[in-house]
């Protein structure tokens, strides 16, 4: 190998854990053939219909590892106050002892293999280099599909020292020693026990979200939990928008929107799902690229009602975790088309029918599937420097309080939507479900620092920036008395991001209220829509007292970062409740 800083890190990690073998991966079909048959041949994949799903292939993983454990997820920065009170924090020292000592022998008669990726297109210059090393095979056929891996990153690297290191082991895969470390200020990821989606793509949440958010506030751009897409109108004019909502949220779905035919003319683009990194152009706009190249989306409640084009993206080069199988070896979860089958084999590979208690598909099972396969991938998807992005969306699950949309007075208010979002928990993390949370920025899981800090990066950096995004708050989620959804959403949210692009281009007027400005009378197209007045006027509804309780609420969460804090946001906030007074 050429770079020498990276063969020095690899044969330390290959003294310290023991593999049998080392494999340096290059990216190529044939390598990627030879692991597929591997796994086939001990029983880590299970190969699909291949009629009906080419070259597709089933894992269940261990039934204690299906989700991201937030709570052994640490930051090891040396001063505990840098990774702030919505951070575990380890100290360097602790993570070396406690941690770093599971590597020893761990991956002892395993494969190690040596796995470069590129985050961001080829040529980009927001792209980055990273390396995971691991010994899981399904890892590295993940990675293959999730980011650019193999020969195109060593080249992007050359000779450099310039890149995330990531050690990953299944280790005993046992949830007490079960570890997911980052030490930001190495560049360097630390995950044992685990060999599950956001625990051990270490590209995804550790590099790409925690360890980039580091990079980013020093570097002077952002790293942020974004969907981003093109909404093209019927004149052919494209605009740019990223979405922030927590996991398990909608993000792909509404990333791949196939517009109702009531929406002629009208059409969503895809570049990216979940991850977003943004940095001003020279047009003092802000550009975004997906740093990623593929999709690990949830796939309970994907059918072609709610997402078609992430169903024909799957259909073929995917990998699915612990969904349930059909008698014809096809994958089936909660929510696919059709009726539910009489009889199918459980995401344990235990037998399942409709009597049966628990769901057939784990609510967090997935599908890793190819970015490109996408019919809704958006011309500009490799494009090296992005697209100018004209509209940011905060949002979250919420059932009461958060009206369907409303636009924020300026940046900084916009910054305070985004701090003081919340949502219900789902699956996409071990834990309970249902109940609500802040998550700001749905970075909460995801910032690799205190978050104090973090606001006053995106205060700072949206100063004066005449050119940035305009920022949105959003809830498709707000439930009626009766716990009725008021709106229909999936492709009818469509119309929502039609008012946000009107605003945008300065053809919609909208209306000032004392949450921000909503669609004044008549702007949101409901035509054709099953949502009556009655219903429209409860999405839209600002009720005083939860309003009054929310405010109260968010104060005890910004005040919980003490001085780090900006005082902008206490200030905002404070003003919030004087408006509900008033
Ligand atoms: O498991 S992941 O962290 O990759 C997915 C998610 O939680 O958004
Ligand atoms: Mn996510």
């Amino acid at each position: 190998m050429k770079n020498r800083n990276l063969s020095a890190w690899v044969d330390e990690v290959a003294q310290q854990t023991r593999p049998d073998r080392v494999v340096f991966c290059d990216g190529s079909e044939e390598e990627n053939r030879t692991l597929i048959q591997g796994m086939l041949g001990d029983g880590t994949l299970i190969a699909l219909n291949g009629e009906r799903y080419p070259n597709c292939y089933l894992h269940r993983s261990d039934p204690t590892d299906v989700a991201r454990t937030e709570h052994l997820t640490f930051i090891c920065s040396r001063d505990k106050e840098d990774a702030g009170p919505t951070n575990n924090w380890m100290s360097p020292d602790e993570a070396t002892r406690k941690v770093g000592r599971l590597f020893d022998g761990a991956m002892k008669g395993r494969t190690m293999y040596v796995v470069p990726y590129l985050m961001g297109p080829v040529g980009s210059p927001s792209a980055k280099v990273g390396v995971e090393i691991t010994d899981s095979p399904y890892v590295v056929a993940s990675m293959r599909i999730m980011t650019r891996m193999g020969k195109v990153a060593l080249d992007a690297l050359g000779g450099s020292d310039d890149y995330c290191r990531g050690l990953h082991s299944l280790g005993d895969l046992s949830p007490e020693r079960r570890f997911v470390c980052h030490f930001p200020a190495e560049r360097l990821i630390w995950s044992i026990g685990s060999g599950y989606g956001g625990n051990a793509l270490l590209g995804k949440k550790c590099f790409a979200l925690r360890i980039a958010s580091t990079m980013a506030r020093d570097e002077g751009w952002f790293a942020e939990h974004m969907l981003i897409l093109g909404l093209e109108d019927p004149e052919g004019r494209v605009t740019y928008v990223c979405a922030a909502f927590p996991s398990a949220c909608g993000k792909t779905n509404l990333a791949m929107l196939v517009p109702p035919a009531s929406q002629k003319g009208w059409k969503v683009w895809t570049v990216g799902d979940d991850i977003a990194w943004l940095r001003i152009g020279p047009d003092g706009r802000l550009w975004a690229i997906n740093p990623e190249a593929g999709f690990f989306g949830v796939a309970p409640g994907t059918s072609s009602r709610t997402n078609p084009n992430a169903l024909a993206t799957l259909s073929r080069s995917s990998i699915f975790t612990n969904v349930a199988l059909t008698p014809e070896g096809t994958p089936w979860w909660e929510g696919f088309d059709g009726p539910v089958p009489p009889a199918l084999t459980d995401w344990r590979g235990n037998r399942w029918t409709p009597d049966s208690k628990e769901p057939a598909a784990h609510p967090n099972s997935r599908f890793t599937s190819p970015a490109r396969q996408c019919p809704s991938i958006s011309p500009e998807f490799d494009a090296p420097g992005g697209v100018p992005i004209s509209a940011i969306i905060f949002g979250g699950r919420r059932a009461r309080l958060a009206p369907l949309v409303y636009e924020a007075r300026d940046w900084t208010h916009g910054v305070y939507l985004g701090a003081t979002m919340a949502s219900e928990t789902t699956a996409a993390a071990t834990g309970k479900v249902g109940v609500v949370r802040r998550d700001p920025m749905a970075m909460r899981p995801f910032c690799g620092y205190n978050m104090g800090d973090y606001f006053r990066h995106w205060i700072e950096l949206g100063a004066n920036r005449p050119a940035f995004p305009k920022i949105f708050h959003v809830n498709w989620f707000r439930q009626g008395e009766s716990g009725k959804f008021l709106w229909p959403g999936f492709g009818e949210n469509l119309r929502v991001l039609r008012w946000i692009a009107a605003r945008v281009r300065g053809a919609a007027e909208g209306r000032e209220t004392p949450l921000g400005i909503m669609p004044a009378d008549g702007e949101l197209d409901t035509s054709g829509l099953d949502v009556n007045d009655e219903a429209l006027r409860e999405l839209f509804a600002i009720d005083r007292e939860p309003w009054l309780e929310e405010a109260r609420d968010r104060a005890a969460f910004l005040e919980s970062f003490g001085a780090r804090m900006p005082e902008a946001l206490l200030r905002l906030n404070q003003d919030l409740a004087a408006r509900m007074r008033a």
